[in-house]
């Protein structure tokens, strides 16, 4: 007797989260249906990295989140069990530039794929990829599922209302909508435009001789960060239990951007020194004296959020999800891969 094939399809698979997830999906018997946008020039090469772009269960769909046919077509053609929406404009920073850009995919195409669902079958679940930036300006810490919201950016507010809406699908018309308030996580696939990626990177080139300095903005923004890898996880789990909800999904643990800057440069052998303060802060090589980090104020944006500490007693006590990888772990891992690619002049 053969068993039927659970199908999901995943938004955004060219992404950190989104090729982890299929990796993960793959592993456990799901035929995926990824979706990748139309671009002059499509990058797989996350799903490369993992090695799983040729599965026989993999099928890539080409897929616009902004588009509300798109999106009712294809939900009415694959007929999938689950759908995990992972496709955003992701980067806060951008955000403040293109603000509606940003309402559309990350805060509306939310809600193109709630309506295809309730259109196409309400019996399909839902996971939305809902973020700690909901949070924004400290009011509680650590912030858990109750916490207030207060977002600071485009990026957030567009999330935060893509957030309420699966809440209110799920109360309005009873669907089986979850979603997983996920705190900063990171990998060797993260984009080097975030700023632990764009550290490990530069640590790599420094470290080789191909780079003199690395220049970053604010270095007092604290972060509860996390590995992608066990992340991903919590979102199958969240679509695997017996109602749908709301999970903050973190490590519990939180630190200064300087703190990872030390971590990463320790982690290739290098010791740091510290000294300036805000815009005049920089970093020395102990040595041999030279300036291998200073701030540049053009990567400051034009609100922070200053702390970031997420309690994740709920995912453990009702998903049984707990972060496995310390921070510690997870930076050497980062900054050995990149090293590794800069060695081999690697592009990503
Ligand atoms: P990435 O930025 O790495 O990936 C985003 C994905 O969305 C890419 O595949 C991108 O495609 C796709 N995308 C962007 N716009 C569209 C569009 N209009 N239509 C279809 N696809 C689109 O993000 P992550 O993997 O890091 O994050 C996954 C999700 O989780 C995002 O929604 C993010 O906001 C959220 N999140 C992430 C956290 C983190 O720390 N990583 C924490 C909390 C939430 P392309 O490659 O073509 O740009
Ligand atoms: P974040 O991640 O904004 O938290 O959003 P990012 O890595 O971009 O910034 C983290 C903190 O570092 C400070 N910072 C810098 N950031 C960047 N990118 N570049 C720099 O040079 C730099 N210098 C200091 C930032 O100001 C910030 O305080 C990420 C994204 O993945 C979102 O999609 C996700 O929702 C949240 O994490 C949780």
């Amino acid at each position: 007797m053969s068993l039927k094939m659970k199908k999901a399809i995943i938004t955004g698979v060219t992404g950190q989260d989104g090729a982890y997830l299929a990796e993960l999906l793959l592993e456990k018997g799901y035929e995926v249906y990824a979706t990748y946008r139309r671009t002059s020039s499509v990058n797989f090469w996350r799903i490369e990295e993992l090695g799983i772009e040729n599965h026989p269960n993999l099928h890539l769909v080409e897929y616009d989140l902004t588009d509300q046919a798109n999106s009712v077509r294809m939900v009415a053609d694959i007929k999938p069990d689950e759908i995990y929406n992972l496709a955003a404009q992701s980067f806060v920073g951008v955000s403040f530039e293109q603000p509606l850009a940003t309402a559309h995919i990350t805060g509306l195409g939310c809600v193109h794929l709630l309506e295809a669902i309730r259109i196409v079958d309400p019996k399909i679940k839902f996971y939305q990829a809902s973020t700690s930036e909901m949070f924004g300006l400290v009011q509680e810490i650590p912030q858990k599922e109750s916490t207030p919201f207060y977002p600071r950016s485009p990026y957030g507010a567009a999330k935060l209302y893509a957030h309420w809406m699966v809440v209110n699908y799920r109360e309005s018309y009873g669907m089986f909508a979850s979603s997983g308030i996920l705190f900063n996580h990171e990998s060797p696939l993260r984009g080097k435009e975030f700023v632990t990626r764009k550290i490990t990177d530069s640590v790599a080139k420094i470290k080789l001789g191909k780079l003199e300095c690395l220049e970053l903005g604010n270095m007092d923004a604290k972060r509860d960060w996390g590995y992608a890898k066990d992340y991903v996880e919590a979102m199958y789990l969240m679509l695997q239990a017996p109602k749908s909800d709301t999970f903050v999904v973190a490590t519990n643990r939180t630190e200064t951007v300087r703190d990872f800057v030390t971590m990463a440069f320790k982690a290739a052998g290098i010791e740091l020194e510290f000294s300036g303060k805000a815009e005049n802060e920089i970093a020395k090589d102990k040595a041999n004296g030279k300036t291998v980090v200073r701030v540049n104020p053009k990567f400051y944006r034009p609100a922070e959020v200053d702390l970031l500490i997420g309690n994740p007693q709920k995912a453990k006590d009702e998903l049984g999800w707990e972060a496995k990888c310390t921070l510690e772990e997870l930076c050497a891992m980062m900054v050995k891969e990149d090293l590794r690619r800069n060695e081999t002049d690697c592009s990503f």
